[in-house]
């Protein structure tokens, strides 16, 4: 069996205003070749297929032609896709009674059962060219609202949910091989700064490894865009980002994880055999200077002296670029300066970061440089403002009540999604 996993497309996605469209057509067309070439039994998408719960008309049309493409032409391939943070459940699943059940799966978010988390219906076989079921997945979406007790025991809660699905598994499909997906924060796993949004699951926002049952053989996670393994013995790794979200994540290697299952089943578990195959990258991203900051003045005779090769093909594939000043006093014409230095080039000005010197303003620790708003989340501003105020850092008890404000609020308006889910959400498997 061969397994291609992926994660956190962000579909719809914009980086500082501009659209990345061309990147995902690039990428979605790579992925369809790649499905082709690795002759891939089954694509697992572990959730963010979009970036919004609302995603533009374009993004969905994305989706679905890609879907429809490596369907067709690739008729042994089954597809499994579940939803992210990012993901509203019901309109991921929107395409679901269009499509093959035998071969698409899509769910976004955990089924319930008499209001409970089901995750016995979460689960898909998986054929092998041959036709014989070869593997199964269970397909365990981001956890929402109501699926875990939201007064701390997260972790313990979520293991329950993925032991019940190894336990379902392996008693209906026995001695098959059982991958799960996940779409939540490991704890030890390398987030991109301000890239990722923050999660709170069950009252906490990073849950242990240990909440993978051993007996599992592979676990397919989406969420932080960084890819890599996250566990010693169970493999258990992200997929990342197919190209950078944000500037944070301009050095990454992004790929896509093929894991090879072992054809016979033996008592042991059978450690899947993980290649990782490097997505090319649909656009560059510079940063000028490559690391630290310039003073104006410098800032803009590198830009001037900037030379990129003119790129025939249209202005969405031309690269991104961050440029990084250390102001020592205002410069109001800043911006008006560096885009004429860049006048006629073929880059797209992404973001200025102003680097002050000063103690920095009201939040500034006054130990370092004042970082901009856009560099540091939500939660350590609220920290700083509450030492400001009363010297003190914040108890534990109130950052958490502040995460879960955060959190409702990055949810938005998800909840008419939620309604819907909570009340009508039954799976036809
Ligand atoms: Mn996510």
């Amino acid at each position: 069996m061969r397994i291609l996993h992926t994660a956190d497309w962000h579909l719809g996605q914009e980086l500082h205003g501009f659209e990345r469209g061309a990147e995902h057509d690039r990428f979605l067309n790579w992925l369809a070749r790649t499905i082709s070439d690795q002759a891939v039994d089954a694509l697992v998408m572990a959730g963010d297929v979009y970036d919004t719960v609302n995603p533009p008309v374009a993004a969905q049309t994305r989706l679905y032609r890609f879907l429809n493409g490596v369907l067709d032409r690739n008729p042994g391939l089954q597809v499994v896709i579940v939803g992210g943070n990012h993901d509203g459940p019901t309109r991921l699943e929107l395409p679901a009674p269009l499509l093959d059940a035998r071969r698409v799966t899509i769910l976004g978010a955990i089924p319930r059962q008499d209001g409970r988390p089901a995750p016995e219906h979460c689960l898909v076989p998986l054929t092998d060219a041959g036709g014989r079921i070869g593997a199964v997945v269970a397909a365990i979406a981001y956890p929402r609202p109501g699926d875990l007790p939201v007064d701390g025991g997260g972790s313990a809660a979520l293991g329950q949910i993925y032991q019940a699905a190894l336990d379902a598994a392996t008693s209906r499909f026995p001695g098959l091989p059982v991958i799960a997906t996940g779409h939540l924060h490991v704890a030890g796993a390398t987030v991109s700064e301000t890239s990722e949004r923050p999660v709170m699951i069950g009252g906490e926002e990073a849950m242990s490894a240990g909440i993978f049952p051993a007996g599992l053989a592979y676990v397919a996670l989406g969420h932080l865009h960084r890819a890599q393994r996250v566990a010693a013995g169970t493999a258990v790794r992200y997929a990342g980002s197919p190209f950078p979200m944000s500037m944070a994540e301009r050095n990454y290697r992004h790929s896509v994880a093929l894991v090879t299952l072992a054809p016979d089943t033996e008592p042991d578990i059978p450690l899947p055999e993980i290649d990782l195959i490097e997505i090319p990258r649909p656009v560059a991203f510079l940063r000028v200077p490559a690391d630290g900051a310039l003073a104006p003045d410098d800032a803009i005779a590198a830009l001037t002296a900037l030379d990129i090769a003119p790129m025939p093909e249209h202005a969405e594939l031309r690269p991104f670029l961050e440029v990084v000043v250390q102001l020592d006093a205002p410069a109001p014409d800043l911006r008006r300066r560096l885009d004429a230095a860049l006048d006629g080039k073929p880059v797209r000005l992404a973001r200025v970061r102003s680097l002050h010197a000063g103690a920095g303003g009201t939040l500034g620790d006054g130990t370092a440089a004042m970082a901009g708003l856009d560099e540091i989340s939500p939660a350590e501003v609220f920290a700083r403002l509450h030492r400001q105020r009363f010297e003190t850092d914040p108890p534990s008890a109130l950052i958490d009540g502040f995460r879960h404000l955060l959190a409702d609020v990055a949810a938005g308006d998800d909840q008419d999604d939620l309604v819907a889910n909570t009340t009508g959400h039954e799976v036809p498997r």
